[in-house]
């Protein structure tokens, strides 16, 4: 149902506004200097609609910026999110597959909002989310121990989490948001009380690492698909520290227990194969941490986005 196309529309995202530690917005230069674009391109062919520069949106950083609702920087993070997700629906809407460096995951209310508008008028269709993340991202301001927003990105963009216009993510509107009913969490091993009992009302699709360790990650990929069914456009989120810290140190919020390296790039792999892919971001690898792993972390970071491009091993 979708066509198949090799017109790539890249945005890299030098944000950290959505957390409290400095680097995150490293990430985008650190993985295209290992070769990532280049990569694209060579080994896997694609046309790549690239501005050649790492946006800090430094226009909309605003120095006044107070909690509101238990929320950090608040003004700050809407106003990037917002140009964000206009900068990724004019990549969407022409048919092309859009892939977002970060940043903290705070920048998929952008990312997110910018396809799911896109391909609902597109293709008419609701799109789903695989967001692959040790954690579910999916507190409300009000849950929330930490204020941090990314750490609510996935309450916003469901609806569980709203402003009223006028107010920050009060620009969010219904046809750039996305059901809880097509959303599906990989990886989780470290979720908020709060957030187990936002996932449990709404009857929300998780694998967590027991469900990795009980099924096996071949398993888990089939019922994960299978449950957002045949032909139903996929935006994959990509938080680098589901992967075991072994694999992936330089993140602002390591958790032990985590996806080996294979398996990060099989759940890139399967979800790649069923050519409904239609998006990705990869975010929060931080090169500022862990002066030695900042590398593996990074090197990790490609091979993902690599995997869920099309690179085979065979
Ligand atoms: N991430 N649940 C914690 C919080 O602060 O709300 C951690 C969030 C981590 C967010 O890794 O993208
Ligand atoms: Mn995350
Ligand atoms: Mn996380
Ligand atoms: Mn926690």
């Amino acid at each position: 149902f979708l066509p198949k196309s090799n017109e790539l529309g890249l945005v890299a995202v030098g944000f950290s506004g959505g957390q409290c530690k400095p680097g995150v917005d490293a990430a985008p230069m650190a993985l295209i200097e290992s070769g990532l674009v280049d990569q694209l391109k060579d080994d896997l062919e694609y046309n790549i609609h690239y501005d050649g520069q790492v946006h800090a949106y430094g226009d909309l950083i605003c120095e006044d910026d107070p909690d509101y609702r238990n929320m950090k920087k608040p003004k700050t993070v809407s106003a990037v999110t917002e140009r964000l997700s206009s900068q990724i629906y004019e990549h969407a809407k022409e048919g092309r597959f859009v892939l977002t460096l970060g940043g903290d995951h705070s920048i998929a209310v952008g990312t997110i909002s910018g396809t799911a508008k896109a391909i609902r008028e597109r293709l008419g269709r609701e799109m789903a989310v695989i967001w692959v993340d040790a954690h579910a991202d999916i507190n409300t301001p009000e849950t929330s121990d930490s204020g941090n927003i990314h750490g609510m990105p996935v309450a916003f963009l469901t609806g569980l989490a709203s402003d009223k216009p006028g107010m920050p993510f009060g620009w969010l509107k219904d046809d750039q948001k996305i059901s809880t009913k097509k959303l599906v969490y990989i990886g989780l091993r470290d979720v908020d009380r709060g957030e187990k009992k936002i996932l449990r009302e709404n009857g929300i699709k998780a694998f967590s690492m027991h469900d990795v360790d009980r099924y096996g990650i071949g398993k888990v990929m089939d019922m994960a698909l299978g449950w957002i069914g045949r032909d139903t456009p996929i935006h994959l989120s990509f938080d680098i520290d589901a992967l075991d810290p072994m694999w992936a140190p330089s993140t602002g919020t390591a958790v032990r227990g985590g996806l080996t390296l294979r398996e990060g790039d099989f759940i890139a792999e399967c979800v790649h194969e069923t050519g409904s892919l239609v998006a990705l971001d990869l975010v929060e690898v931080n090169p500022r941490l862990e002066q030695h792993g900042a590398a593996e972390t990074v090197r990790a970071g490609v091979s993902i986005v690599r995997c869920a491009l099309g690179d085979t091993l065979l």
